[in-house]
C-alpha cells in the first residue's frame, strides 16, 4: 500500500481487501459441514464457526459501530466474541451462534460496512486516516483466516481445500549464510499506513556482525537433527526446552509419523512423503532453538531479523520488503493460501534481499530469539488488546508470514508472537552466529 493514493482509490483498494479477506473465509467456512463448523478440532483453537461470528463482531465494534456511528447489529453477543473473556477451550461450550446464524451476521455486518466505506471521509482523525480502521479490520480478518488455516490442519478426515503445488526450485542460494555487517539500520515503521501499533514507530538499532543463513532449516536438515538422537539429547536444549520436550513427549515436528525408513507427513488430510527440500513446519520454538545448538548456531535476533530482511547496504536505507518497495506478488513470495505448503528452498529468487538472504517472506513464519517488547517510542494504537497487553517474556516473535498469510497481513515490519511450545502454527525459522573476529578481516 502506497501513501499517495486519493481518497477514491483508497476507498476503493478498502472495498477490494474487504472481499478478498471475505472470499477467503468464506471458502474456509464452507469447505467443511456443519458439524465441523461447530465442532473443537483441538483445544488449541476455536471451532470455526466461533472465528465466523468474531471475525464479524470485530468488523462491527470498529466499522459500524466506531467509524460509522451506527446502532449496534447485535450487541447482545459482544461478550460471547470477545477473545479476553472466553479461553479457546471454552468458546464449544457457549451458546454461539449456529452457522446460520453466523453467516447472516456476518452477511449484515459487511452490507452496513460498505455504506459506511462510501461516506467516510478517510481522513480526519487517526483511526480513518489513510482508511485505516478498513484495513486493520482487513487484517484481523485474514489473520483468523490463518487460524482457520490451521484448524484445518489439525483437523481430521478427508482433505477438503484446493491443494495447487507451489513452484518449485529455480536456484540454489548460492550461499549457506551471508555476512550482515555491524552497524545501526532504520527498523520499524512510521510511514506504513496499514502497520499495526507494535511495528512502530521506525527507530534506529544496532547490531553487531552476524551471519545469517540464506534459505529456512528444510525438513532434510532438520531430520538429520531428529534422526541423530537429537531429541533425547540434553545438551541441545535450554532447561524449558527440555523440560518441555519430555513432558510433552516430542520426537520429531508435528504430523510427522516414521514409516519403515521414510518420514509421511499428514498435510491437509493428504499423507504423503515428506520433501527434504522444503522448509520444515509445524516445529516449536525449542525445537527450533535446539536445533540450532545442535549446528553450534543459534536463531536470530528480532532485530538481526529485519537487518537481514529490510536493509539495502548500498543506500543505508530499509525496504518495504526484502526484493524492494512493491507490494508483494506471486513472484516474490509464497503467501496468501495459494499453495497449502511452503515452498522448496530456492523457490523465489525474486524475493531476495539485497545481501542474497531467500523466503524471508512467505512459506514459514520464522522463529526469533526475541521477547515480544514494544518499541521505544511505543504508543497503544488504538486497543491496547491488540498487542501491548501481550508484551513481555512469555512470547517469541515470529517473523515474515507463512504460505497462509495474506499479503495484507505481512510486511518487512510486521511482528508475530506466540508462546515458545506453540506448534500448530505454520512456523519453521532459520540459524544465524556471531561473526568472529577472523571472519571480519
Ligand atoms: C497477532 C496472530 C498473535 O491470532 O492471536 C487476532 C492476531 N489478534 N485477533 C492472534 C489477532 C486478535 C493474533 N496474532
Ligand atoms: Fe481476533
Amino acid at each position: 500500500m502506497s501513501t499517495d493514493l486519493t481518497i477514491e482509490q483508497l476507498r476503493t483498494r478498502a472495498a477490494d481487501h474487504l472481499m478478498r479477506a471475505r472470499a477467503r473465509t468464506a471458502a474456509l467456512t464452507d469447505a467443511v459441514d456443519e458439524d465441523d463448523l461447530v465442532r473443537q478440532h483441538s483445544p488449541l483453537m476455536s471451532p470455526l464457526v466461533w472465528d465466523l461470528a468474531h471475525v464479524g463482531n470485530q468488523e462491527e465494534l470498529w466499522l459500524v459501530r466506531d467509524v460509522g456511528r451506527r446502532e449496534p447489529v447485535r450487541s447482545d453477543i459482544d461478550d460471547l466474541y470477545d477473545a479476553f473473556k472466553h479461553g479457546r477451550a471454552s468458546r464449544p461450550s457457549l451458546p454461539l451462534l449456529g452457522p446460520a446464524e453466523a453467516r447472516s451476521y456476518v452477511r449484515e455486518v459487511r452490507d452496513k460496512v460498505l455504506d459506511v466505506l462510501d461516506a467516510a471521509t478517510l481522513e480526519g482523525t487517526p483511526l480513518v486516516q489513510d482508511a485505516f480502521a478498513f484495513g486493520m479490520v482487513v487484517q484481523h480478518e485474514q489473520q483468523h483466516d490463518e487460524t482457520m488455516l490451521a484448524t484445518h490442519q489439525l483437523r481430521a478426515g478427508a482433505p477438503v481445500l484446493d491443494d495447487s503445488p507451489p513452484p518449485q526450485a529455480k536456484v540454489r542460494p548460492s550461499h549457506e549464510e551471508v555476512l550482515v555487517p555491524a552497524g545501526e539500520f532504520t527498523m520499524g515503521t512510521s510511514t506504513e499506513p496499514w502497520a499495526l501499533d507494535n511495528e512502530r514507530p521506525a527507530h534506529p538499532a544496532y547490531t553487531d556482525a552476524f551471519f545469517i543463513d540464506t534459505a529456512p532449516v528444510t525438513y532434510g536438515d532438520f531430520l538429520h537433527f531428529v534422526e541423530s538422537g537429537g531429541y533425547t539429547q540434553e545438551q541441545w536444549w535450554s532447561p524449558a526446552g527440555w523440560q518441555h520436550v519430555q513432558e510433552a513427549g516430542l520426537a520429531a515436528p508435528q504430523f510427522l509419523t516414521r514409516e519403515g525408513d521414510h518420514w509421511m507427513r499428514r498435510r491437509f488430510g493428504v499423507v504423503e512423503r515428506v520433501r527434504e527440500d522444503e522448509p520444515v513446519t509445524h516445529v516449536c520454538f525449542y525445537e527450533a532453538e535446539a536445533y540450532a545448538a545442535w549446528t553450534g548456531r543459534r536463531l536470530p535476533t528480532e532485530v538481526e531479523w529485519e537487518k537481514a530482511a529490510r536493509w539495502d547496504p548500498a543506500t543505508g536505507r530499509s525496504r518495504r520488503y526484502p526484493w524492494g518497495d512493491e507490494d508483494p506478488g506471486p513472484e516474490h513470495a509464497n503467501l496468501g493460501q495459494q499453495h497449502l505448503r511452503a515452498a522448496p528452498v530456492g523457490a523465489y529468487p525474486a524475493g531476495a534481499s539485497p545481501l542474497g538472504v531467500h523466503q524471508l517472506i512467505g512459506d514459514v513464519w520464522e522463529w526469533t530469539s526475541s521477547d515480544f517488547m514494544p518499541y521505544p517510542g511505543f504508543a497503544v494504537f488504538p486497543y491496547a488488546e491488540y498487542s501491548a497487553v501481550f508484551f513481555g517474556p512469555e512470547y517469541k516473535v515470529l517473523r515474515g508470514g507463512s504460505f497462509g498469510t495474506d499479503a495484507v497481513a505481512c510486511r518487512g515490519t510486521f511482528r508475530n508472537w506466540d508462546f515458545p511450545i506453540r506448534r500448530q502454527i505454520f512456523a519453521g525459522f532459520r540459524c544465524a552466529r556471531d561473526a568472529g573476529a577472523e571472519e571480519l578481516g
